[in-house]
């Protein structure tokens, strides 16, 4: 009996340890969000799709809330290869990979289906073709809502109240330039020293989309938010080249399709988080402004397009992108 017992418990202890080492691949994964959102769990799914489809030979771990660092610090990780999967918004990339800056513009999406149309066809395949030149494969596009101004001091009823206003803007000069042409002053910051910056005054507030806007807490400190949605910015999930090139051709296809799949369970995810967190806003005692006529913000945006949108492969994309239905 005893003898039973003990190659039993042997045989259990083996397959444990055979079950936890076979996957002969972990992907360390960076999200600066955290558990839950729907980011974070649609890299998860991926994962778990990958697990399955390789008989569990690759794994993914999620490093969520930004464990790993702030969004400008793990691209350069996932360059290095010491990150391989890395989920970031486009903004960031606008100083590395010069045409990301097309999907970043403001007001460049005319709604959500007009977004989903250009990144899911031939556009956003090159705008992810492109990352092959700066180490990094481009898998998959994500949502990332439509961004909107709130702060610390008033309601902002017009492009006339943001004169003089000092706001955090992701760190690229797209959007540096974007808050100066409202007449603001613009701060790039990573994202996770937005919040101590308004509580201590270094800036009047942010922009940001409705479930970062809540799960950054930001509202308790900048309770006016102001729905002039002057950007949709897709957000973008990466690998590193050095950790896609160790991989054979048919994990490689396995990646790219699990990523691919991850998509449209985001958005579903993102659809209902956005809902749920407006309310959420609401509840909270959020004051929003949601009647603004964006007109004169669109008006404003010339000097940025001029400015930004200088190559001739630049303005190419951007006629092809407005002509996309
Ligand atoms: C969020 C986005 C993040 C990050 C953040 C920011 O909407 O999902 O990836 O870019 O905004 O403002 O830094």
């Amino acid at each position: 009996m005893k003898t039973l017992t003990a190659t039993l418990l042997a045989t259990v202890a083996l397959t444990g340890a055979a079950a936890a080492q076979s996957c002969e691949v972990t992907l360390r994964a960076s999200d600066t969000h955290p558990e839950g959102y729907p980011t974070v769990v649609a890299v998860e799914r991926m994962g778990e799709m990958l697990t399955e489809r390789s008989d569990g030979r690759i794994c993914v771990e999620m490093f969520h809330s930004a464990q790993l660092g702030e969004e400008k610090d793990t691209i350069e990780q996932t360059q290095l290869g010491v990150i391989d999967l890395n989920r970031v918004s486009l903004g960031p990339f606008n100083n590395i990979i010069e045409e990301t800056k097309v999907f970043t513009l403001p007001y460049i999406f005319r709604s959500t289906e007009h977004m989903h149309q250009v990144v899911d066809g031939e556009i956003g395949q090159q705008i992810l073709d492109e990352f092959q030149n700066h180490q990094l494969v481009g898998l998959t596009f994500y949502d990332g809502g439509s961004r909107s101004f709130y702060n610390s001091q008033k309601p902002i009823t017009s492009v006339d109240d943001i004169e003089g206003m000092k706001f955090r803007v992701m760190q690229s000069d797209v959007f540096v330039d974007m808050v100066e042409a409202l007449g603001g002053n613009a701060t790039p910051l990573p994202y996770g020293e937005v919040y101590s910056s308004i509580q201590t005054g270094v800036i009047d507030g942010a922009e940001n989309n409705w479930p970062s806007y809540d799960s950054s807490g930001h509202y308790e400190v900048a309770p006016y938010y102001t729905l002039d949605q002057h950007l949709m910015v897709p957000e973008v999930l990466t690998m590193s080249q050095a950790s896609w090139n160790s991989l054979s051709e048919e994990d490689q296809q396995l990646i790219r399709e699990a990523a691919r799949e991850s998509t449209p369970i985001m958005r579903e995810l993102w659809q209902a988080r956005e809902a749920e967190s407006e309310q959420a806003m609401r509840d909270a005692g959020v004051e929003i402004v949601a009647e603004i006529d964006k007109q004169p913000f669109i008006d404003a945006m010339g000097p940025v397009y001029e400015k930004h949108v200088t190559s001739e492969k630049l303005q190419d994309l951007v006629s092809q992108i407005q002509a996309v239905e």
